[in-house]
């Protein structure tokens, strides 16, 4: 994710974070659902119970030891694949992902990861359905419902 790897930095922040990832990297829906909770709450850093995309951004910035994200500014905080990511988990298009949306969202990323359906998620399934978010700018199978991104507002 970042810019196509920020995403990979948003996962690997995620993956830090217990319990989403048993001993062995193999994730299950339920912790799936839990880490994104988790996820949720610690991006969302004013605790309005919303994620903005500045919040991400922030929070991808800190999960990058704080190295500056290219392509970002206070208009358009975040990348291309990140905000592709951003865009599908927030299915009301109210600009903000609320913990409903972030819950709703998880099984469905899920389900995208696990691509021989045993209802786990290895590491190389992870990695490889990172690797096509990045391969496809962000939208791969099971996005293609996030819209782009806003483009700049016109100007006079
Ligand atoms: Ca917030
Ligand atoms: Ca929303």
């Amino acid at each position: 994710m970042l810019p196509l790897l920020l995403l990979f930095a948003v996962t690997q922040a995620a993956a830090s974070a217990p319990p989403r990832i048993a001993l062995d990297g193999r994730e299950t829906e339920p912790s799936a659902v839990v880490a994104a909770t988790r996820l949720h709450q610690r991006m969302d850093a004013n605790h309005d119970g919303y994620v903005t995309p500045q919040e991400m951004a922030t929070f991808v910035t800190h999960a990058m030891n704080g190295l500056p994200i290219p392509g970002t500014d206070a208009a358009h905080p975040l990348p291309p694949v990140p905000g592709r990511v951003f865009a599908a988990a927030n299915s009301d298009h109210d600009g903000r992902i609320s913990l409903a949306e972030t819950i709703a969202e998880a099984p469905r990323t899920f389900a995208l990861e696990d691509v021989n359906h045993d209802g786990t998620v290895t590491p190389d399934e992870r990695m490889a359905f990172l690797k096509r978010v990045i391969d496809d700018g962000g939208n791969p199978p099971g996005l293609a419902h996030a819209p782009s991104p806003k483009p700049p507002a016109a100007r006079r």
